[in-house]
């Protein structure tokens, strides 16, 4: 592929040939020359403009999450670069693919203090892939070829490169390799280490199969059913693996997990680390710890931290094949009959509270009325502390990909920027925000965003008056709070309005229904601001901490 122009062009050129159609940027004259190739190019590319970087790259992510393809993001030089820096954290946790492109103080002025000036390089090696410097204007396509070919490849994650200016925006001409990225499989996982699964699992009497978002992200969720069907596996999903085994199927355990994990003689592990989450991959119990496999599709994605029976790196689909293929189970009959008994019982617990006519509003109710109005392919995503938490316990969802949480990193403020990705990436599905009201105020600016570019979305404020899942662990450890609370009844409704978008705010149990109703009904940006029990915790058994 030959590309010309300036840089600008050739990045976006390149960028197309992967399949990319959205650039999310906040402006910069350092990255001048990438607008003039989306706008002016032989095939325009879509941009959008949002009021913060952090919400570019988050929208850049969720793309990358919701699509399994790269997502981009464009920032300027110095403050455009460290703005972005959390959101670049979060996908490199989350392993989002993720190629984030940023404008550079020139070289030929290097040293002198020109604006902007500093080397992002360092800031950005920890968390991404690779970040490098692209000081050759020849190698502009390649390197953006190479970068999307990285970040596509597992275990996924962020690239970062950089521009000094001259470099974009002189004039080039230059060759591309053709070599596209047509494949997200990873290497084949070691036949040896499978066969060792299966055995582990032959003489298991109490399995659980464990399954974490880059199920989702390398496509395996097709696979992974059917094996946990062929194997008859209790499952558990996490992160975006949540509907891989739709609300209500057979083996779906996920509401006793706390059971299952206790309980459980061997845990395969597949698509996710076994970090805090996951009880740092410590199962069973003291006297008898169970058997762990790990899976990961990388290497580097196996746990060091704890003891595993077997670890196996590799293509997630063709484990899950080749595990089905070969393993048989010996589980105990009653092992699942007494997990389906535990999730029945864990239910049936908790409808009181969707139906909670309380007064001030159970944060519960919220989701009670949520999920009468939740059609199957709806993408769900949640900013906040308890309010968020309340809707992983309660919102199964039918669909994989479809839930889309902050990931081990716990960055609140992905909120608005993760909606205008959502949208972008499922032009016609529900998507619907779910904000704590301290979350919101990390991102809530970039309505304006959704407005401006025509991206409706359904945003639900859980609206406590203060920061609820810091409050309580406070209070738990130091017998009081502080810098825990926010005005209460804060309009953050109004605040939508004013931003052109609509919304209302909704104080009693009744109005919950009818008001998200009308937002879905809306067709544009809308928030329900739920007043809701500023003395509610969630039941945490852990902070995490
Ligand atoms: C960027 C960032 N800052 C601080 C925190 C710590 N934190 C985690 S949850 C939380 C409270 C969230 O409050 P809110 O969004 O109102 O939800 P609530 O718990 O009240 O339902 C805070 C401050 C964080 N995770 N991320
Ligand atoms: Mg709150």
């Amino acid at each position: 592929m030959r590309v010309s122009g300036h840089g600008g062009n050739h990045a976006v050129a390149v960028a197309q040939r992967h399949g990319v159609n959205v650039m999310f940027t906040l402006s910069g004259g350092h990255v001048f020359p990438l607008y003039d190739a989306a706008v002016k190019g032989p095939t325009p590319m879509r941009l959008i403009d949002v009021r913060h970087e952090q919400s570019a790259v988050f929208a850049a992510e969720a793309t990358g999450r919701l699509t399994r393809d790269p997502g981009l993001a464009v920032v300027t030089a110095g403050p455009g670069v460290t703005n972005s820096v959390s959101a670049v954290t979060s996908a490199w946790f989350n392993g989002a693919p993720l190629v984030v492109l940023a404008g550079r103080a020139p070289d030929y002025l290097w040293g002198s203090g020109a604006l902007q000036e500093m080397d992002h390089v360092p800031l950005m090696a920890p968390v991404t892939k690779q970040a490098a410097t692209v000081h050759d204007k020849l190698a502009i396509a390649s390197s953006v070829n190479d970068a999307f070919i990285l970040a596509a490849t597992p275990r996924r994650g962020p690239v970062f490169l950089d521009f000094p200016l001259e470099t974009i925006y002189d004039q080039a001409e230059a060759e591309v390799s053709d070599t596209v990225f047509a494949s997200t499989a990873g290497p084949a996982p070691d036949a040896g280490l499978i066969a060792e699964a299966a055995r582990l699992l032959a003489s298991a009497r109490r399995p659980v199969l464990v399954l974490g978002s880059d199920v989702w992200l390398g496509r395996a969720e097709a696979a992974a059913l059917a094996c946990a069907e062929e194997l008859r596996l209790p499952v558990i999903t996490n992160g975006q693996a949540r509907g891989v085994l739709p609300q209500g199927h057979e083996l779906l355990v996920t509401r006793a997990r706390g059971v299952a994990l206790a309980g459980a003689d061997l845990v395969i592990v597949v698509g996710t680390p076994l970090d805090f989450r996951l009880k740092y991959g410590r199962f069973g119990s003291k006297d008898s710890p169970a058997a762990v496999v790990h899976v990961a599709d990388s290497p580097d994605g196996l746990a060091r931290h704890c003891p595993l029976a077997a670890g196996v790196a590799g293509d997630l689909t063709a484990f899950f094949t080749a595990l089905a293929g070969q393993a048989s189970s010996v589980a105990d009959p009653g092992w699942l009959a007494r997990l389906q008994d535990a999730v029945r019982a864990s239910v049936a617990a908790d409808a009181p509270l969707l139906e909670s006519d309380a007064d001030p509003i159970h944060p519960v109710r919220v989701y009670g009325e949520l999920l009468k109005t939740l059609e199957d392919d709806a993408v769900v995503i949640g900013d906040g502390g308890d309010f968020v938490s309340f809707a992983g316990r309660h919102v199964e969802p039918r669909k994989p990909g479809g839930w889309l949480d902050p990931g081990p990193f716990g960055c609140l403020g992905t909120g608005l920027g993760y909606a205008a990705g959502a949208r972008v990436a499922r032009p016609s599905s529900q998507v619907v925000l779910l904000l704590g009201d301290g979350a919101a105020g990390l991102s809530l600016m970039d309505v304006d965003t959704l407005v401006r570019h025509r991206l409706p979305v359904v945003m639900v404020c859980g609206n406590n008056g203060g920061w609820g899942l810091e409050k309580w662990p406070m209070r738990a450890m130091f017998g009081y709070d502080v810098a825990a609370d926010l005005t209460p009844g804060t309009r953050y409704d109004e605040v939508v309005r004013a931003l052109g978008g609509a919304g209302e705010l909704v104080t009693s149990p009744g109005q919950i229904g009818p008001a998200l109703g009308r937002a879905f009904d809306s067709g544009v940006p809308y928030l329900v601001n739920v007043i809701t029990d500023p003395e509610v915790e969630y039941p945490r058994t852990t902070t995490g901490v």
